[in-house]
């Protein structure tokens, strides 16, 4: 009972210009798909759990890791046993679904691998609701990936096995349909769990912005990423316009690379101050905190800036699960619309607050008018 699925959800060519103004005396005329994601696409098989659960498992309160022998009992247990829900993940797809709520119909498009299967399709659905496009690779022999997801209180464990996610290649970034929409995109997003991917496909991306003068955003994604994929991390670092990661992911960025300082503020500086390719832009590096200000830094400046959350009733959150993801997704629609650094951190602190009072990375619908 495998539900088909299409290659690419769109059949026909999108024009690659729209009218986007109502009034006929502006006109003016957008390009479409001016942001362009890479990651994993996967699927959230999100339960509320306990103690007991994470113990059975080996897995801490707040963690994302890639799963490994030990762990293969815990999507069918979270199936079975917790009640779990299936909802479309993968931290950069959530992040593009989030960018694409608050852009014009038509500004976001999402590079991953996916399997030929009903998580796909579940995958399709959920993207074509928020008006993303995508462009999977479908691998015909392995299963999409999975995430299984714990929530206990405010914290959240993440366990995952990438399946056809992690199948990802050069080959599907060079195909002429798929070229076609990193030459025309504006601005990248890519998220850092694809290290564990496809690194030379980060590397195109980042060039592609580099020689075009465009702007690259980096996630951080995971502490495992920056201490146990430190060599592609470093050889993508040149190119970061942006560089988005929260205090976890911060401080095992410092660890790992001997900055010997666990303040926040010096390390966002020091992000902000590593070597830049393009000399053009001014590197800005941003640290969410929860519920704490937003860091931010940037490149040649001596003041780091903080920037309080919106704040929220405590009974209204839901689960923080892709709250830095929605986070990452406001902030990416600012820089598209080449909105100032403030007005973008604003924008992503606006989704963020929206998605914690859903269930998982999801954002309300009908839409919410920023
Ligand atoms: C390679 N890994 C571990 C991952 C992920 C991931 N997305 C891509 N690659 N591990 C967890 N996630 C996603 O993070 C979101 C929350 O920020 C989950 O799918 C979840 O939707």
């Amino acid at each position: 009972n495998l539900t088909p699925i299409n290659n690419s959800f769109h059949t026909t060519t999108p024009s690659r210009f729209s009218i986007r103004s109502n009034s006929l005396s502006k006109m003016a005329a957008t390009k479409d798909y001016r942001l362009l994601c890479l990651e994993n696409p996967l699927l959230d098989i999100q339960a509320f759990g306990d103690e007991a659960l994470l113990e059975k498992y080996g897995l801490k309160a707040n963690d994302a890791i890639l799963a490994e022998e030990k762990h293969q009992g815990l999507f069918e247990d979270l199936l079975q046993n917790y009640d779990a829900k299936l909802i479309a993940g993968g931290a950069a797809q959530n992040t593009a679904r989030g960018a694409q709520y608050l852009l014009p119909p038509n500004s976001v498009v999402y590079l991953g691998g996916v399997g030929d299967d009903k998580y796909a399709a579940i995958l399709h659905d959920a993207v074509k609701q928020a008006g993303l496009r995508v462009e999977y690779r479908v691998d015909p022999k392995i299963s999409t990936g999975r995430c299984g997801v714990v929530i206990t209180g405010h914290n959240r464990s993440m366990c995952t096995e990438l399946g056809a996610a992690n199948h990802y290649d050069l080959e599907h970034l060079k195909k002429p349909e798929v070229w076609s929409l990193v030459e025309n995109a504006e601005v990248y997003y890519v998220g850092g769990y694809h290290f564990t991917v496809c690194p030379p496909a980060i590397m195109e991306l980042a060039k592609q912005a580099a020689s075009g003068n465009k702007p690259f955003i980096l996630s951080l994604s995971a502490p495992f990423i920056c201490q146990f994929f430190k060599e592609p991390l470093d050889a993508s670092a040149p190119y970061w316009d942006y560089v988005i990661g929260n205090e976890g992911e911060a401080a095992a960025y410092a660890e790992s690379h001997g900055l010997n300082t666990t303040d926040v503020k010096e390390i966002a500086k020091a992000l902000a101050n590593l070597p830049k390719e393009n000399t053009q832009r001014k590197r800005v590096a941003i640290i969410t905190q929860g519920t704490e200000p937003t860091i931010v830094a940037i490149q040649g400046e001596d003041e780091v800036k903080e920037y309080p959350v919106h704040s929220i009733d405590p009974a209204k959150i839901n689960d923080t699960n892709g709250a830095g993801d929605a986070f990452a997704g406001g902030f990416a629609a600012g820089v598209v619309e080449g909105k100032s650094i403030e007005e973008s951190i604003h924008m992503g602190q606006w989704l963020a607050k929206l998605s914690i009072q859903e269930l998982g990375p999801s954002y309300p619908f009908p839409k919410q008018a920023y």
